[in-house]
């Protein structure tokens, strides 16, 4: 029977993104993952319950990648609601694996729950960490009453993160959680981490 994480695959759509490039699972009565490309800044589902999530650092003021394009879609209210997270240790926002909450403001999208991948390389335990970082964002999410919640590819950037391992973290951390929130998006910048992405929910969703 359908076990708490059994999925059924949904199907391809056209909608969104380049056409043909949306995967869609049902992991719970109540719950969807979507896998999709495109640009996490223009995200948004639902006027209030929705968040992105922006792979920051710990300092948690803005940097390159996926954090550049957020903050500066929001605008420079973000950066002054971050600032305003307290520092847990000097420089430090918010820890590896962790995961905080601000509003959106000019995003699409209503809120912004930051989290902090690991450095592949210099992680003594990315897989610990990454999977964290999923984790912690999806409690934050629940927490808050978000229903919505789009992820990039966390760590899948400068930190160097191998796109199939990373692909099965993230994947699993979210079947985790298919009964706490309706939606959860991939929103993927790259053929090749989608195509990763793809692969590792047809191996860990369709038959299960
Ligand atoms: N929408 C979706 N995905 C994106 C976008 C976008 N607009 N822009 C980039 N990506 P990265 P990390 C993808 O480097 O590895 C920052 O400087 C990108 O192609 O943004 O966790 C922070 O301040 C990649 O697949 O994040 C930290 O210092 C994925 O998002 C550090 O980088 C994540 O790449 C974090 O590194």
């Amino acid at each position: 029977g359908r076990g708490r994480f059994s999925a059924r695959f949904s199907g391809m759509s056209n909608a969104g993104g380049d056409g043909r490039q949306l995967l869609q699972f049902q992991l719970s009565p109540s719950n969807l993952l979507k896998i999709q490309k495109g640009d996490i800044t223009l995200w948004s589902v639902d006027g209030s319950s929705d968040a992105i999530v922006n792979p920051a650092n710990e300092r948690m003021l803005g940097g390159g990648g996926a954090d550049g394009a957020i903050h500066r879609a929001a605008g420079p209210e973000l950066r002054a609601a971050c600032y305003e997270v307290p520092e847990v240790r000097p420089g430090v926002r918010c820890p590896t694996g962790e995961a905080r909450i601000t509003p959106g403001f000019r995003l699409p999208a209503s809120h912004v729950i930051h989290t902090v991948g690991p450095i592949y390389d210099e992680d003594e335990n990315p897989k610990a960490s990454l999977t964290n970082a999923y984790r912690n964002s999806l409690v934050v999410a629940k927490e808050s009453n978000i229903q919505y919640v789009a992820f990039p590819a966390i760590s899948c950037g400068v930190y160097g993160y191998p796109y199939d391992e990373a692909a099965s973290v993230a994947i699993s951390a979210v079947k985790e959680f298919a009964n706490d929130l309706k939606e959860v998006h991939f929103v993927l910048f790259s053929d090749e981490i989608y195509d990763a992405w793809s692969r590792k929910a047809n191996e860990l969703l369709q038959n299960s």
